[in-house]
């Protein structure tokens, strides 16, 4: 029974955290403004990365994105051939990241990989 009351506590804290990030903002409590602030400060993209090949690729473009100011978390997926890239959208936007990646030597979504770049990659990586 208890059990059952904590898991309805559960599923009530759940809804009233939904219904705080509904539109209407008025009379908000202090903790859903927090969780909203949390919202607004993280978007995720999926990045493609069509000239990726080996986990070393993937080293060098996620040691590429982590040097970036408002890059929160990166995890490159060598055989889906894509980066997962949460960031801070106060800090950089969609076309910072493909550009990095760029400058790193790998085409990112249609942004080309620059020559740059590219002649500093591992022979094995080219
Ligand atoms: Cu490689």
């Amino acid at each position: 029974m208890k059990r059952a009351i904590t898991r309805i506590s559960i599923v009530a804290a759940a809804c009233a955290s939904i219904i705080a990030c509904s539109p209407k903002q008025e009379n908000q409590t202090p903790n859903a403004q927090a969780q909203q602030r949390v919202t607004v400060q993280a978007a995720t993209t999926t990045i493609n990365l069509p000239t990726m090949k080996c986990k070393m690729c993937a080293g060098t473009i996620t040691d590429a994105l982590n040097k970036i100011d408002g890059v929160k978390d990166v995890k490159v997926d060598v055989d889906a051939k894509t980066a997962v890239v949460m960031y801070e959208p106060v800090k950089i936007d969609q076309r910072k990241i493909e550009t990095t990646i760029s400058d790193a030597g790998y085409d990112a979504n249609l942004t080309k990989r620059t020559d740059a770049g590219y002649s500093q990659l591992a022979e094995c990586c080219k």
